[in-house]
């Protein structure tokens, strides 16, 4: 009997800086309930869907950006999303960004049953960007200044009769993040994402930015033998032009489901679980086929390092 897992990809339009939690609870409902009207077990959100990208605006006293944070989840702001998810007997994943009680703050993602029960929470691991005003950019990247990286990597939860994994923005650019996961067996990840089309430090990817966005992804998907779900908050949000092009990606690397607009957009896919063993049980048999003993740069190190030739033997 195949394990089917039906997933919705409810991307966002823009959240400009106007729209209240209230007013975009609203539109995260609407996308909900029609993710349940077409069958969906799960729905996933954007990475920060609840109020516009902040980090694109320096604030000298941080405490200013307070009430972009959740101190708790379910928050007030959506307890009416987690009825409506138990309601309709649908799950979802939402990322917020995260203040916790002893002021630590996090870009988290939260993964909520069908009963509506919080199964897990991720910490976003990779931050990008900068950690202090840059005045000269056309708008600021300040992950780094609002948000701290997690130390707690890389879960894997059983939830949806599945293995499910959680990453955000940023994290899908690195091959370790989903070798991390994939190594725990996960076949599902769940991903949202905020990516202004502009690069300020390298304004030549601009024109790449689609094409990076399928291609980390495709290639997470693939080589680790996984579901991925890429979600955007996308569309010109407070000036900011940000990638749509949220995706649905096979274990075999494929696309099977793609958004065509930049504002609210859901796209579905039923997704066979089983499908990830056709990869991981022949060409990505990591039990197998790799040789971690091989690998220890991949831990010992964080940057380039690089001590000449190596000798070549007899
Ligand atoms: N955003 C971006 C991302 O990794 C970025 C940062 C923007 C990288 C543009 C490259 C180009 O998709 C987040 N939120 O991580």
């Amino acid at each position: 009997m195949s394990r089917i897992i039906t997933v919705g990809a409810a991307q966002l339009g823009p959240v400009q800086l106007s729209h209240s939690r209230t007013d975009v609870v609203a539109r995260l409902m609407a996308l909900m309930n029609q993710a349940a009207d077409r069958g969906c077990d799960l729905v996933v959100f954007p990475e920060l869907a609840l109020t516009t990208f902040f980090p694109r605006w320096f604030l000298d006293d941080i405490s200013e950006a307070d009430h972009f944070y959740e101190t708790e989840m379910p928050s007030p702001a959506v307890q009416s999303l987690f009825q409506c998810a138990k309601d309709r007997s649908i799950g979802f994943s939402l990322g917020y960004a995260e203040l916790t009680t002893d002021g630590h703050r996090f870009n988290t993602q939260v993964l909520v049953d069908k009963t509506g029960s919080v199964v897990g929470k991720y910490r976003k691991v990779h931050i990008p960007g900068h950690a202090s005003n840059e005045p000269g950019r056309p708008f600021q990247h300040l992950e780094r200044y609002y948000f701290e990286p997690s130390d707690e990597g890389f879960g894997v939860w059983h939830a949806f009769d599945a293995k499910v994994g959680m990453m955000i923005c940023n994290d899908r650019r690195w091959p370790e993040t989903y070798r991390e996961m994939g190594l725990q067996g996960v076949e599902m990840i769940l991903c949202g994402y905020n990516t202004p089309i502009h690069y300020v430090p390298d304004p030549s990817q601009d024109i790449l930015q689609g094409f990076h966005n399928a291609l980390v992804m495709q290639a997470g998907a693939y080589q680790n033998g996984t579901w991925v779900v890429g979600v955007a908050k996308g569309g010109v949000e407070e000036g900011v032009d940000s990638l749509a092009q949220s995706a649905i990606i096979a274990p075999s690397g494929q696309i099977v489901a793609q958004t065509l607009t930049t504002d609210d957009e859901l796209i579905v896919a039923s997704c066979d679980l089983d499908w990830c063993k056709r990869y991981k049980e022949t060409l990505f048999d990591f039990d197998k086929y790799r040789r971690p003993e091989l690998y220890k740069r991949h831990v010992e190190q964080r940057g380039v390092k690089w001590d000449g030739n190596p000798t070549v033997r007899p």
